[in-house]
């Protein structure tokens, strides 16, 4: 894997760059559709490439584990070939998914043993295991095994774990650069920053990341419901440390407020299941404003669904049309609601590159936030 910094905003620490991986590059800053179970849950491969201009997609390690399983994944040759997806594949380490999933779980130096959220059966995570699932999955970028702290975490709890996400991710260091890659193109390892809202630890978090030297890092435990005021500070202390050659991805993390606020304090990646959760639910994003598709004020409104946006469902479908497939619970109206949900993110990001390629970023960015966050 590559980077390359294109540009660096005047009025902020916003950059533009290149991430170059064996299935293609990336334009940063971007972000990542979630395909948990090797899916972006209603959207189909074609879509994902030809309307929403996807880069790369974002795979959990927890949940392709469980199903279909590495004996099938290994089968396929990789979940490229599993889901029909030859661009950029990230996976999360489970270092999430198992504290926010399965039932009974338990920490332990050695590793988390859980129980699985679809038959209740017991596994164990492990640093080593966890590198050796994404070696299987082949995923391009492949994310160290942590502890995601919640909030709000006493202190010492936030210190001990940080320091236990320390030594698994010296754990998985050591496996990931003693294995080979299964499929015949490279792979990389990204550090995860964690120390919860604590300035010293996020501090002490981000240097030991720094000096690991990884190809990029990533800052965790953030967006776990602190306010957004604390996360932003959280996240410039943590990107002035990490190193600038390198990008950097705040994991789950968010709004579009969110990811323009991150992008402004040096951020290049982004995930979150917001825009097809979210529009699975009837909560549109587009660019003039944030729309609740079942409202009554909808009902004979035939507008197009995103005057803003030129992509097929954007300008095609009518807000009439779509709030009748939600009210009628048609599957229809969430396919669309997803589409035109990552559509609007995928531009968002792309626009974001745009201003801080010509040094406009600052002042752009106040003015979209305060645009695309309003709710119409
Ligand atoms: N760790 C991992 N994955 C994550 C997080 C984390 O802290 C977060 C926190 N917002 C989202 N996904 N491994």
């Amino acid at each position: 894997m590559q980077f390359k910094l294109e540009a660096q905003d005047a009025g902020s620490k916003a950059r533009a760059g290149l991430i170059t991986t064996d299935h293609g590059t990336i334009e940063t800053p971007i972000f990542m559709p979630v395909g948990t179970a090797a899916s972006v849950k209603a959207i189909h491969q074609r879509e994902l490439k030809e309307d929403i201009k996807a880069q790369i997609i974002l795979g959990n390690t927890y949940h392709l584990y469980l199903r279909p399983g590495l004996s099938v994944l290994e089968q396929a040759g990789g979940l490229h070939k599993f889901n029909g997806w030859d661009r950029p594949i990230l996976t999360d380490s489970g270092g999430y998914q198992v504290y926010s999933l399965s039932g009974t779980r338990k920490i332990k130096e050695e590793g988390v043993t859980f129980k699985s959220h679809i038959d209740g059966s017991k596994h164990i995570f492990t640093p080593e295991g966890v590198m050796d699932i994404q070696r299987t999955i082949g995923a391009d970028i492949m994310m160290a095994f942590d502890e995601c702290t919640p909030y709000p975490c006493d202190y010492e709890y936030a210190r001990k774990s940080m320091d236990m996400t320390h030594r698994w991710l010296k754990r998985c260091i050591s496996r990931f650069d003693s294995t080979e890659p299964k499929y015949g193109y490279s792979q990389t390892l990204f550090p995860i920053v964690q120390g919860s809202t604590y300035k010293d630890l996020r501090k002490a978090s981000a240097e030991f990341i720094a000096e690991q030297n990884r190809e990029g890092n990533a800052i965790g435990g953030l967006s776990v419901g602190e306010p957004a005021e604390d996360m932003y500070e959280m996240t410039e202390l943590v990107c002035d440390i990490l190193p600038k050659d390198k990008p950097r991805y705040l994991m789950g993390v968010g709004t579009p407020a969110n990811i323009l606020e991150g992008i402004a304090l040096g951020v290049d990646m982004f995930d979150c299941v917001m825009p097809t959760r979210n529009g699975r639910n009837g909560m549109i994003f587009t660019t003039q404003g944030i729309v609740n598709i079942r409202n009554e004020k909808w009902k004979n409104d035939f507008s197009p669904l995103d005057p803003g946006l030129d992509g097929y469902v954007s300008s095609f479908y009518t807000k009439a049309y779509i709030r009748h497939l939600f009210i009628s619970e048609e599957i229809l109206g969430m396919q669309i609601a997803s589409l035109q949900n990552l559509s609007f993110y995928l531009h968002l990001v792309q626009q974001a590159r745009q201003k801080i390629k010509e040094g406009t970023f600052a002042a752009w960015k106040t003015q979209t936030i305060k645009q695309v966050m309003q709710r119409l």
